[in-house]
């Protein structure tokens, strides 16, 4: 191995080392992690991921909590996605306890549609309990 190989050797890996320390959302299998809390919140709120990646919500939390995307805030090509499996925003709201995680319990979505996801928890939505996904 020549001078410049190591050179290039050295690169890669410092490349390799600055993404990994600036994705503390990302776990070690590539999905991106939110949690749910016990604040009534998503962490983080707002979280921005490239087109193709895996989202794992996790509920850290001692209360039952959904994944519920606003419909009419998810853009227009991409698949509705809620916890549950539900198709619309209406079934999800007609049966909450049926999209409940309770708590370890996760729930994963793929985002393949670039845009601006809104979604939220039915049962904590009066306290605020909303989150946004931006998938680039
Ligand atoms: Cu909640």
């Amino acid at each position: 191995m020549n001078r410049r190989d190591i050179l290039k050797l050295g690169g890669s890996a410092l490349v390799a080392t600055a993404i990994a320390g600036c994705s503390s959302n990302t776990n070690p299998d590539g999905t991106a992690h939110v949690s749910m809390n016990e604040d009534f919140a998503f962490d983080p709120k707002t979280l921005t991921v490239s087109a193709g990646t895996t989202v794992r919500w996790v509920n850290e939390s001692e209360v039952g909590h959904t994944v519920t995307a606003y419909e009419d805030e998810i853009p227009t090509e991409a698949p509705y996605f809620a916890s549950g499996g539900f198709e619309s925003e209406r079934a999800a709201r007609n049966d909450v306890s049926g999209g409940l995680l309770a708590t370890d319990e996760t729930y994963e979505h793929t985002f393949d549609v670039t845009g601006t996801y809104a979604y939220v928890c039915i049962p904590h939505e009066s306290s605020g309990m909303t989150g946004t996904i931006t998938v680039k």
